[in-house]
């Protein structure tokens, strides 16, 4: 595919598309506020499938994270989802959610065989290139890279819509869900597919929120509110402590790129992460879209409505 056709492929799609989710739900606190949005955003998003990601500590890297292994991490994302589902009365997508990979890419050719990986190349064979398969993920992306090894051919029936990897300009780019799986990533940069990436520190870290801002907005709304901002606070304390603190709700930001202006993008050469914890850049090639700023109040304005309504 030429850089025309890949910039036809990322304009920001108007009307109703189709989704899936690919998420590592119980790692944190965000992943399930963007379920809930994606969810409450049906009249511009169809939900067909939600995939749980794998995540884990890797080997202490990142030490307060719940989940030893990734396959520990996968399975509590899977109930975490349909958790979610039934607080947004969502039941029946629960057949629907598929177990991701168990393990991280053992190589940069070497897929993760999953009911997750499974279900999205026979989804995007159903999808065309002018009409794709828009996948939002929001963790390590070793269930869309493993897609992308075993059918090659659905790299031009989807737009993949990656929040991953720190700011061009950040120091490094040891960040959670490009570090956990650094092969899976390099395959989705290199692999051609329309890719877009919200970046965390320095782009998406904007998108903060605190204690008193949800209580004021969800506290008391309905169920899923009232979880949400327990799950929020509680965590906060655990990991941040007692006192002032602000709290990015990273994943909200993937959903809401495919809504409208609330996200901003521009065309870069695709970059290439490396194992060392940096990216590459070279200027020959492909293009993908670089998110490089949320407009942090439209957007959380936009999320708090949604997720208050009671139906
Ligand atoms: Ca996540």
């Amino acid at each position: 595919m030429d850089n025309e056709q890949l910039l036809r492929r990322l304009r920001r799609p108007g009307g109703q598309v189709d989704v899936v989710l690919d998420t590592d739900t119980y790692n944190e606190v965000d992943d399930q506020y963007a379920l809930a949005y994606l969810l409450r955003s049906e009249d511009r998003l169809r939900v067909q499938a939600v995939y749980a990601a794998p995540f884990s500590r890797c080997g202490g890297l990142f030490a307060s994270i719940r989940a030893e292994t990734p396959a520990e991490g996968m399975e509590q994302s899977y109930k975490e989802i349909l958790h979610i589902l039934r607080l947004c009365g969502h039941e029946e997508l629960a057949e629907r959610v598929y177990r991701g990979g168990t393990m991280y890419l053992p190589d940069e050719s070497t897929p993760v065989d999953s009911p997750a990986a499974r279900d999205l190349v026979s989804r995007a064979l159903a999808h065309t290139p002018d009409q794709p398969l828009y996948v939002i993920a929001i963790a390590a992306i070793t269930n869309v890279a493993s897609a992308l090894l075993m059918e090659p051919a659905i790299r031009d029936r989807m737009v993949v819509v990656w929040l991953g990897g720190h700011a061009h300009d950040w120091p490094d780019t040891c960040e959670f869900n490009l570090f956990q799986d650094v092969a899976a990533a390099r395959v989705v940069f290199s692999s051609g597919v329309a890719l877009v990436q919200l970046p965390c520190m320095g782009v998406v870290s904007a998108f903060s929120t605190t204690a008193p801002e949800l209580e004021y907005w969800l506290k008391g709304k309905n169920p899923l509110c009232d979880y949400l901002v327990d799950l929020t606070v509680q965590d906060s304390i655990r990991n941040i402590g007692e006192g002032c603190w602000s709290r990015p709700i990273w994943d909200v930001t993937a959903v809401a790129w495919l809504l409208g202006d609330m996200v901003w993008d521009r065309t870069v050469p695709s970059p290439i992460p490396q194992y060392d914890g940096h990216y590459s850049f070279d200027g020959t090639r492909h293009f993908i879209k670089y998110v490089y700023h949320i407009q942090r109040d439209a957007l959380f304005r936009d999320l708090f409505a949604k997720l208050a309504r009671n139906t």
